[in-house]
């Protein structure tokens, strides 16, 4: 059923503590942990607790999380001080969700990519 956890998720393991992460923020219903092959000084991912497979079924039948997960993914920014800033205009940051195979996307649960620290391009890779 949507949202149930998922035994073969390698995220929901993470949600459930049976697989350990390196947590950096939660809340009632998201977790927020470092990236394992980080793409950048800061690399955080944004999961909802609950398990969708991608950022388009979370927003489709869960609206009010998929709020959640981004406005975790802006308070992450501001914990790790990657936000714009006036006086550095170098400063900022990437929300990405990579969603589908040929996007990059390797793993089915949801999840927001919080990078910074670095400059990025555009278009990306
Ligand atoms: O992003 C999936 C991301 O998940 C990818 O950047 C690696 C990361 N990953 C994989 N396993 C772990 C563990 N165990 N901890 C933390 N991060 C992990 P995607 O957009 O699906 O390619």
């Amino acid at each position: 059923m949507a949202g149930e956890p998922q035994a073969d998720c390698l995220f929901c393991k993470i949600v459930a503590g049976e697989v350990p992460a390196t947590v950096v923020r939660e809340s009632e219903t998201t977790l927020a942990f470092r990236d394992i092959n980080p793409q950048a000084p800061t690399h955080v991912l944004v999961i909802p607790k609950a398990h969708y497979p991608d950022a388009a079924s979370l927003a489709a039948a869960a609206p009010q999380l998929a709020a959640d997960v981004l406005r975790e993914a802006g308070e992450v920014a501001v914990q790790e001080k990657i936000t714009a800033e006036e006086d550095v205009p170098s400063k900022g940051y990437r929300i990405v969700f990579n969603t589908g195979a040929g996007a990059g996307q390797t793993v089915w649960h949801a999840h927001a990519h919080v990078l910074g620290g670095r400059g990025f391009n555009w278009p990306p890779g």
